[in-house]
């Protein structure tokens, strides 16, 4: 009993100079660890003589509880005292620092195409893709232009060494995706288009077009009206109201020019739209019967229509760019007044 009392003893007066985690520790191995001071004790109840084997006992357990309870009391104290440490150290954050971080934008064709994407998907169409390289069927034979055909001329080609080509037009996806569908079908397909052409403010050599088809029975040329319309009215925030004038494609029959009411006189007449109120748009037409068939859709049974915005000239209109050069130019003065926050 008197080994017990001075080993609490001992205990104690040590327990009381301890201030980090790994002496604590390190005290703990020596009193109840496998080989500490008070764990040997313990086998010398069996040498006792019964009668004080109890009283042995219950202290020998009494001074274990209390060596117990003060170690974890401790480690918690040092525990928090080492979170509270390293919190008073750290080095402070000014949240109120500007952040010296340049920040990218979306190019404003990139922003047009996702806006004009999800109108169209609002109303149930699918974007879809098209190449860039293509074979000279899908741009043009495809599409209702044959060889020899005096239609060809009208688009510059970029032909490739191994007979195919930069596709000049998106309709080149039209058969691919025609047959994709082999039927009713509302798709939109945007894409990079390319001609040899000489350029100015308003024609580049590598441009963009959105091409639009719609498939099913009986549709006419009102539903066309009607679809370019809404999505004309949402990308400009405003009733746009649109006419239609014939125009010559051999993939549509009939084809026509698209004009909008002019965005910024809204009709009366300016500069822009030359004083006729006027914009010219997008041609369009209802899909030839021999583009259906050849991609193997019976255009007795169905019909629809096509359509290929100018892209870029419609960025143009909705940025007031005057030059379409520049958004092909990579000259951020001028991008980044249009860009929206990524
Ligand atoms: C076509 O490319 C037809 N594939 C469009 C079409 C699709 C008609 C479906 C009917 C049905 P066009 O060659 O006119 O048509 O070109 C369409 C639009 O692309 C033009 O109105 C113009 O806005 C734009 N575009 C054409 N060439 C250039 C160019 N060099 N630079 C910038 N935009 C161009």
């Amino acid at each position: 009993m008197e080994e017990l009392k001075q080993i609490k003893k001992d205990f104690e007066n040590e327990i009381a100079e301890i201030n980090d985690i790994h002496n604590l520790e390190a005290l703990r191995v020596a009193y109840i660890g496998k080989k500490g001071k008070l764990t040997l004790l313990m086998p010398k109840i069996k040498e006792m003589p019964v009668e004080q084997r109890k009283e042995f006992g219950q202290t020998i357990n009494s001074v274990k509880n209390l060596i117990e309870t003060n170690l974890q009391e401790l480690k918690e104290k040092l525990e928090n005292e080492k979170i509270l440490n390293e919190i008073a150290n750290e080095q402070p954050i000014d949240i109120t620092l500007p952040l010296n971080i340049k920040k990218g934008s979306l190019h404003p064709r990139t922003s047009l195409q996702k806006e004009i994407e999800d109108v169209f998907v609002s109303m149930g169409f699918s974007v879809e893709d098209g190449y860039e390289v293509e074979t000279e069927y899908n741009n043009f034979d495809a599409v209702n232009v044959p060889k020899n055909h005096p239609a060809r001329d009208m688009q510059d080609t970029f032909w490739l060494d191994n007979g195919q080509l930069l596709k000049t037009q998106t309709s080149a996806a039209q058969n691919r995706i025609l047959r994709k569908y082999n039927g009713p079908l509302k798709a939109i397909f945007p894409g990079r288009c390319f001609r040899n052409e000489a350029l100015d403010h308003s024609h580049e050599n590598t441009f963009f077009q959105i091409e639009g088809m719609l498939v099913d029975k009986n549709v006419s040329v009102s539903n066309l009206i009607y679809f370019m319309k809404k999505m004309l009215s949402e990308v400009f925030k405003t009733d746009i109201n649109i006419r239609l004038r014939p125009g010559f494609f051999p993939f549509v029959e009939p084809g026509f020019e698209m004009d909008a009411t002019c965005t910024f006189c809204g009709g009366k007449g300016c500069s822009t739209c030359k004083n006729s109120g006027w914009l010219e748009l997008c041609p369009c037409g209802m899909i030839h019967p021999n583009v259906l068939s050849l991609a193997g859709i019976n255009p007795n049974e169905y019909s629809g229509f096509a359509f290929g915005l100018g892209f870029d000239r419609l960025v143009m209109l909705k940025t007031g760019l005057d030059d379409i050069r520049y958004l092909n130019s990579g000259n951020l003065k001028v991008l980044s007044q249009f860009g929206v926050k990524a």
